[in-house]
Order: structure tokens, then sequence, then C-alpha cells
């Protein structure tokens, strides 16, 4: 146990610490940290200010709510202070939150209204005889920053109240935050400016309520979503303010204010951890940014019975979400190389769990990339999961930053083979420009040749494919054909069935088909779309080796690199000793017979392709469609003669309605294809 003296000691630490980042957060709008490492250090104070109330202080950051205000804008006073929401982190808490609600109530009945939390900025909107007259942020509780005229240009804020039946004084509360689209776009903006990208919607939203210049942010796409009220003064007595808070909701919805289109009625506590589990699964599809849901008591009398704690009231709650940004250590930067020798800087972690899963690795993309956000080995670094989107390192913490750390440079050799890397024509990456002298790159190219699409040879995965190049059996794809059982079962954790099993597969997989064979070559940028357009197109694997690239270009959607790619791909002696060696060891296909243009299904039809398909990608259905004979086009006009929509499609579908064009759905398309 350490002495209440050393106690004492870690409490002014972590003042210094949670004041440092306090100021980060709420004054300059640059949090450093995650908010849930913050929240950490702060449970960590209450935790000993619990077990030891001798050592509160008055500037104790647990004594405070929020932070000071900087003098750019005219300070606000809240005529009623906007108050803050308690947290709760599992449905423990929930359960207590119900239970401590029911005691105070008397164990009367009362209804829960669930909406999600969202991740902006809380605001007061004040209304004087229907018009906007203030607009303040919510500051520390007590005393925010006058920000009507930034405020004024989110469109979704009604200038004036819509209706007449409004109180001489109104003041709303909500939510101003800015979509994950107009984030995206944003930050987009801010780098082809060269300016700094903001690291989330929430700064962002705050960075633009504190702009100075309300032209630049009218540009930024703000919006509110409304959630309570303060100060009402009514004009007659009998206009009474609704006495449930989701009749107030409903008044603020007809006073033309937005409110969350999630607000539900729950009664009990399985049904509210029903409602966080579901809002949580559709978290990621959401336009905008959550970190939990709030649970309020609907009843206003019951809100005023069950009364409040310093400046958080007893009748609501957050449930937070599991942090989509944690920080962590960036232990090494790996270099790996790709199928095409592209090298890709990968960030090994010490393990750390976000958003629901343990992240090890994250990609780094390139050069570029690790010098805008300039992310060197050793230092602490965020890291960010959001939904099932691939982990990324968003930003190092500087504070942290070791000292002698050095900026990191991508090597100019190929870590595995040693060959000059160089980047070419503006390319984002830098190639090995070893080829298939590079292990690497041949261990890719394997791995490609055996994938599912490709040539589909079951049990020759990843890590047996690196030892048999490792250990000198094989040395290119055409080798795999030569191996036998004696060879494989000295391979690791490869027993005699697997052997057999394999052997099995190779000798199956060379009856293919010429699209298959075409892509599992693996030629730059020849996906499995434009294979299969090739196929149909050449018929015969001669002809197109023979092409050259004006030829090349001829088939649909193959333009200027791709026709350059095949061209000089077949006229590598190397590749042409390959394809004959595995033409050689009995690879074949059936013979594409060639038909008549106009005796094909769709022949002469116009098709469009639109919203997203769940069963083929874009380029598959597209090829399929071409196959059969139809011309895919991108929009939609009178000589259309079929509309394929998937789902969320807008307003191609509503055109082809318009025009009476005939539509079908992704399932339709795919009963289309199985009778052809
Ligand atoms: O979506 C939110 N961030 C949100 C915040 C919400 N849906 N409801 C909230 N309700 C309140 C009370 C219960 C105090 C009226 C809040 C907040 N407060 C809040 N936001 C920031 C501090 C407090």
């Amino acid at each position: 146990m350490p002495s209440v003296a050393e106690l004492s000691q870690h409490v002014k630490v972590l003042h210094e610490i949670l004041n440092y980042h306090n100021h980060r957060y709420y004054v300059l709008d640059d949090p450093e940290i995650p908010d849930n490492e913050y929240d950490k250090l702060f449970r960590q104070l209450e935790d000993i200010e619990k077990d030891y109330p001798e050592l509160i202080t008055l500037d104790s950051p647990t004594q405070r709510v929020g932070g000071k205000v900087l003098d750019n804008f005219e300070q606000v006073t809240h005529q009623m202070p906007m108050l803050s929401l308690s947290n709760a982190f599992s449905s423990e808490e929930i359960e207590e939150f119900l239970q401590r609600i029911d005691d105070l109530l008397e164990h009367n009945e009362f209804a829960i209204v669930a909406e999600p939390k969202l991740d902006g900025l809380a605001i007061s909107l004040r209304y004087e005889n229907g018009l906007l007259v203030q607009a303040a942020t919510r500051g520390d509780g007590q005393t925010g920053e006058n920000v009507t005229q930034n405020v004024r240009t989110i469109q979704s804020i009604p200038l004036r109240l819509r209706g007449l039946n409004y109180p001489k004084i109104l003041e709303v509360r909500g939510e101003v935050f800015m979509p994950k689209k107009g984030f995206t776009k944003l930050n987009e903006l801010q780098i082809n400016k060269g300016d700094k990208a903001f690291a989330n919607p929430r700064n962002a939203a705050a960075g633009c309520l504190r702009q100075l210049d309300s032209k630049i942010a009218a540009s930024r796409p703000l919006d509110m979503f409304c959630y309570s009220i303060g100060v009402v003064e009514q004009t007659h007595p009998d206009e009474a303010i609704k006495d449930s808070h989701r009749q107030i909701l409903k008044q603020l919805q007809s006073w033309g204010f937005a409110v969350s289109p999630e607000v539900k009625r729950l009664s009990s506590w399985q049904e509210s951890i029903e409602y966080y589990d579901s809002i949580l699964a559709r978290r990621s599809e959401l336009p905008y940014e959550i970190d939990g849901v709030v649970y309020k008591v609907d009843n206003i009398a019951q809100q005023g019975k069950a009364g409040f704690i310093s400046r958080a009231p007893r009748w609501a709650i957050a449930h937070k979400f599991p942090a989509e940004e944690v920080m962590t250590r960036l232990l090494n930067i790996d270099v790996q190389v790709g199928r095409t020798g592209a090298l890709t800087p990968v960030a090994r972690l010490e393990p750390v769990f976000v958003a629901g899963v343990t992240v090890t690795n994250a990609t780094l993309h390139n050069q570029d990339e690790i010098d805008r956000k300039d992310v060197r080995i050793a230092d602490m670094v965020i890291v960010r999961r959001a939904g099932d989107v691939i982990p990324e390192v968003v930003k190092p913490v500087l504070s942290e930053r070791p000292e002698q750390s050095i900026p990191y440079s991508m090597p100019d050799h190929c870590p595995i083979c040693d060959s000059l890397a160089e980047r070419i024509n503006d390319e984002a990456k830098s190639r090995c420009t070893g080829g298939l002298y590079c292990p690497a790159q041949r261990k890719e190219a394997i791995k490609h040749f055996a994938s599912r699409k490709a040539m589909d040879i079951d049990g020759l995965g990843d890590k047996l494919v690196e030892q048999l190049v490792d250990t000198e059996l094989i040395h290119d794809i055409s080798d795999l054909f030569h191996l036998n059982d004696i060879h494989l079962v000295s391979m690791e954790r490869m027993g005699d069935k697997s052997a057999e099993n394999l052997i099995k597969a190779i000798e199956k997989s060379k009856k293919t088909t010429l699209a298959r064979f075409l892509y599992s070559l693996g030629i730059r940028e020849v996906g499995e779309a434009t294979a299969l357009s090739l196929a149909n197109y050449f018929k015969t694997l001669d002809l197109i080796k023979t092409s050259q690239s004006e030829v090349v270009q001829e088939v649909p959607d193959v333009g200027p690199v791709v026709g350059h790619n095949i061209e000089t791909f077949f006229s590598q002696p190397h590749n042409e000793e390959v394809i004959n060696k595995l033409i050689a060891s009995g690879i074949h296909w059936p013979e594409i017979i060639a038909k008549e243009s106009n005796e094909l299904p769709l022949a002469g039809k116009v098709i469009v392709l639109t919203g997203s398909l769940s069963l083929l990608n874009r380029n598959e259905a597209k090829a399929r469609l071409i196959e059969l004979g139809a011309k895919v086009s991108g929009s939609v006009s009178k000589k259309t003669d079929l509309v394929i929509a998937g789902e969320k499609a807008g307003s191609k579908l509503k055109k082809a309605e318009e025009f009476n064009i005939e539509i079908m759905d992704e399932a339709g398309m795919m009963a289309l294809f199985e009778s052809n």
C-alpha cells in the first residue's frame, strides 16, 4: 500500500496530466489522446479521492465539469445551466441506474426513452418571439461561447420557429455534429490545400463552430439533432409545455428542429440492452458518429422527482460503446512485398483491444502517408478501428515521443531480395525491381495462382507456399505440377493424407477455364472481370498472346494501361516459357464456341447497373452481362432496356421508373445468369 504522502504526490501528477489534456480538449479543440484514455486517468483520480476525501482540492479536475473558454469569442452565461450526463460502461451499470430510479420514484411505474449519443458538441439555441437570437456552446455548463454567426449557417437549424404556438422565450438544446460523408470530403479538401486533416468528425465540428470567419463555417457541413429544452417563458399559461420527453421532442420537431430518428420508448432493462445492441450493430452504417446511447426517464414530473447530483441529472445516463480509438505503442515498421513488388509499410503494434477486437498490425500505406502523419518507430500512436474497417494509425502522441526519435524512411532496397526499390511515375508506392528474382514476389504470385478465384487449388495455403519456395522445391507456378507426395510430406504439418489430397487438388485444377487461367497469371490490373472479357473476346490464348496493345483495347473495358500490361507480359520470354510448361503439364480448358453475337440472349440490350450488389461485385456482373451480349451503360436514358437495381439504388432507379423501363433486382439477375 502506498502511503498517504505518496498518494498525495500521485494525485498532483494526475492533476497535471489531466489539466494538460483538458486544455488540449476543451480550449484548443485538439485532443491528443483518445477520450477513453482520459476517462481512465479521470477514474483513477476519482477512485483515490473517494477513498481519501482529504486529498480533494478545489483545483482538482474532478471538481469542475468542463474547461476554460477562449477569449476570441464573447462569453455567454447560460441562464439555465447545461447539465452533464453520467456515463455507464456496462449493462450492470444500466441495471443499477434503473434500480436507482425505481427507488427514487418509490416503485411507481416509469418509462424510459432511448436515443443514440451523438459524438458532437452540445449547444443551446435561444429564440425570442420565434427568432434565433443567440447560439452558445455548452462550455463548462455555466458559461459557453457565443457562436451565433456560425450556427446561423447550419441549414438544419431554423432561423425562425415554424408554426405559431411557440413560447415568448425558448431555449433549445442539442448536439451539433458533422456527418461522416461531409467529414471525409472536408478532409480531402484540407489535404489538397496542404492543410492539416481533422482527426475525427467531432474535432472537425468543433473547429467549424470555433471558426472566426463564418463564411468558412458556412462552407462546412454541420448538422444538429435536438434533445431537450432550457429556459421557457410562456406567452399564455395554457400553452403548457409538454409533460414528457417524447412530447417535447415532437413539439421541437413541429417547430422545425431535427430530432434523432432513432428515439425509442422502452419499458425494461432487457429492452434497453436490446436497444444498445441493435444501435451498436448499426453504428458503422449510421451517417454520423455516435459513441453510445442515452437513456432518459420520459415523464417530466418523474424527472423532477429523481433530481440531480452535482451537475448531472439522476434521471439520465449514457451507455457508452467500446472505444473506436485507443492508444498503443508502435513497436516497429515492417515492409511487406506484394505480388507486383509494391512495398507496403506495416505498423507492428503492441496488442491493443479496439472496438471489440485485438489489433497488432495496421497498414501505413506508403511513405507519403507516413510523412503526412509523422509516425515514427517507438511512438505512442492513436489506433482507430471503426466498424468493420481495417485498423489505421491516426497520429502519434507527440507529448509522449521518445527523445532522439527520427523520421521514418522506407528502405531504398527490397527487404527480401535486396534489389533496388524505385518509385516510378508518381506512384504512391515504391516497388522492388527484382521481379521474379524476388522470392517475396514469387511467393505472392504462386499464392495468387492457387487462390479460389484463380486455379482454385484447395489445400495449398500461404504457409505451405512459403515453405515450398524457401526450400526451393518450387521456383515458379509451373513447378507446382511436378510436386509429388515425397516432396510434400517433408513439409511442416503435412501428413500423408493431406499430401495426397493436395496432389489430387493440383491434378483437379488442371481442368479450368481460359478466363481463370488468364486471371491466375497475375498480369497487373487484369482482375477477374477483365480476364473474363478477354477470354470471351479472343476465345483462344494464342490470339491474346499475339495481340498488340491496340487490338487488346478493342475489348470492352480495356484501356491503354491494361493493354500495355498485357502486351508486355506476353512479350517476356520468361512468361512464355512458364506458360508453355503449364500447358505441357496438362492445363486445359473447354473451347469457347463462337456464338454469333445476335444469337446471344441479351444481344443488343442496353442495361444499366445501379445500387450495391451483395452476391457479385459490379465488375463481375458487368462482365457476365457483356458475355450474354448486353451493352452495359452508366446512365439511364430512353434507350435503356433494363435497369438492374441492387440495394440502396437511388436516382437511376427513380429515372427508370419515370421512363417506364423494366427493372430487375439482384436475385433476378442471378436467375438470368443461372438460366444462361
Ligand atoms: O446525443 C447526445 N450527445 C446527447 C447529449 C443526448 N442525446 N442527450 C443529452 N441529454 C442531456 C441531458 C439529459 C442533460 C438533457 C446529452 C446531454 N445532456 C449532454 N451533452 C453534453 C453534455 C450533456
